[in-house]
């Protein structure tokens, strides 16, 4: 039993320290309602891929996306923080990933409302996602899933 945590306890602490940097790039901060159910549904499929999630409820969503520059019509159900930028609603990882990686020069990313299929939402995807920019100006693609 010792010998097994001897042999076990280098690997754990081993396997632990690349895992703590990547939590610490992954640190997300989530804004939702306290009533919404697919938002804690994207938390929980942000965490299975890693991220470290903060979830904060509120009722002043409409203050959060505008202190954050989400215009109306990329509004989603949950605004998610992530260093600089934001990720508007149910937007599948990679292109979270993407922004992450690549540090586009725009405020985040958007998927807008609650498609069906997306993460978190459940139920058949019925067609593609358009992913958009935040940025000023008139919303521009970011991405098409
Ligand atoms: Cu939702």
């Amino acid at each position: 039993m010792i010998r097994a945590l001897l042999i076990l306890l280098p690997v754990a602490l081993g396997l632990n320290v690349p895992a703590h940097a990547a939590e610490m790039t992954k640190a997300a901060t989530m804004y939702k309602n306290p009533q919404c159910g697919c938002c804690t549904g994207h938390a929980e499929y942000l965490r299975r891929h890693g991220y470290k999630v903060k979830v904060v409820e509120t009722h002043d969503l409409v203050g959060i996306k505008k202190r954050y520059g989400v215009p109306e019509k990329l509004e989603g159900c949950h605004t998610l923080v992530i260093g600089k930028y934001v990720v508007e609603g149910h937007v599948p990882i990679k292109h979270i990933e993407r922004l992450l990686t690549e540090k586009p020069a725009i405020k985040g990313i958007s998927l807008p409302g609650m498609p069906e299929g997306s993460p978190g939402m459940g139920g058949p995807k019925r067609g593609p996602f358009t992913i958009y920019e935040i940025a000023p100006g008139q919303p521009k693609t970011f991405a098409v899933d």
